[in-house]
């Protein structure tokens, strides 16, 4: 005979709910959307994904794909995500997409994740203060291709230090459909589970002593006026700017040089030259091939490009 649960084993991890956050509400423009309107909806109420080879790292727990409405949303327009309650724990807050084959609210979010902004800490005096706020906004980057994607906002969670601690994930994921927008790669790109480790500087870093600068975890991040082949700089300090561009730009390669992009970077992933690099080069763990992408297939020298799925081929 089968060994029953114990059901107050059950009630014990119910009543043990307590009161986190999460990413709830989702709005595009000033059409704010009723709570998991477009978002898709959970399992484990406002708690944390923890374990760093889990696929609810994706989405959340229980969030695959369940919802089935999408919204449309023109390339540069601004979207907002609402919490339930403000963010309280500190850490950075970024914001990812992976470009969905088909439907997004078919798409199970293994293909590769980009990110097109982090909230990082900005230092001062010898302390650091985080952008813990109630709702987080910024704009699809206008240049993306059109199609449906997932868009993915997350709070990791660093208040209690590694080891003795384990970051938290908090993290949701909406369904869009991107118009108007143009022919961008966007890279580099990683596969959740795999973007995070608890080997990376901003997921082991002890906040409470000799915090001095903040490499936020995961990709670089992309932005239209960046390459999506090339090594980018990560604006992790800045304070929350969306960008506001509304240029509806015409179709155009991302072969752009980083010379433009801003350089608030506290990130050094590639020396910062003035001449540009004559060959590309895909840094570890980062993309180089998969069904539609387009961009650079050369890996770091002590990585090669090895096939994950249909879609994605990471430096490993
Ligand atoms: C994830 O890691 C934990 C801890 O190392 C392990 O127990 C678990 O089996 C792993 N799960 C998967 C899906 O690999
Ligand atoms: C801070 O900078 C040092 C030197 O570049 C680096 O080794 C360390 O990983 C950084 N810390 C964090 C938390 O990013
Ligand atoms: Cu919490």
């Amino acid at each position: 005979m089968k060994k029953i649960t114990p059901l107050a084993a059950l009630s014990l991890t119910v009543s043990q709910v307590s009161a986190h956050y999460i990413f709830q509400q989702l709005s595009i423009g000033s059409a704010k959307y009723a709570v998991e309107k477009y978002i898709r909806a959970n399992s484990n109420f406002n708690q944390p994904v923890v374990e760093l080879n889990s696929t609810d790292l994706r989405c959340n727990v229980g969030a695959n794909g369940k919802v089935t409405d999408t919204v449309t949303v023109k390339a540069g327009d601004k979207f907002t995500f609402d919490l339930d309650t403000p963010v309280y724990h500190q850490g950075p807050v970024s914001l990812y997409m992976s470009k969905a084959p088909g439907a997004a609210s078919d798409y199970d979010g293994s293909g590769g994740w980009f990110k097109i902004y982090d909230w990082g800490p900005s230092f001062s005096g010898g302390s650091a203060t985080w952008n813990m706020a109630g709702s987080y906004s910024y704009n699809i980057p206008s240049c993306l291709a059109n199609g449906d994607y997932l868009l993915r906002i997350q709070s990791l969670a660093i208040h209690n230090p590694w080891p003795a601690g384990i970051p938290q994930f908090y993290v949701s994921c909406a369904q869009i459909t991107v118009t108007g927008g143009g022919s961008a790669a966007p890279g580099p790109t990683v596969l959740i589970p795999g973007a995070f480790k608890d080997t990376d500087p901003g997921y082991t870093v002890n906040i409470y002593t000799n915090f001095n600068n903040y490499t936020v975890p995961g990709p670089a991040v992309w932005s239209c006026g960046s390459s999506g082949s090339n090594p980018v700089t990560t604006p992790g300090a800045t304070t929350a700017q969306p960008s506001t561009s509304t240029s509806t730009s015409t179709a155009k390669p991302a072969t752009t040089s980083s010379s433009t992009t801003l350089s608030t970077s506290t990130r050094s992933a590639a020396p910062s030259t003035t001449t540009t690099p004559v060959t590309c080069v895909v840094a570890k763990y980062g993309q180089c091939g998969g069904s539609g992408y387009i961009g650079c297939t050369v890996c770091a020298s002590g990585s090669s490009c090895s096939v994950s799925n249909a879609y994605y081929s990471q430096c490993l």
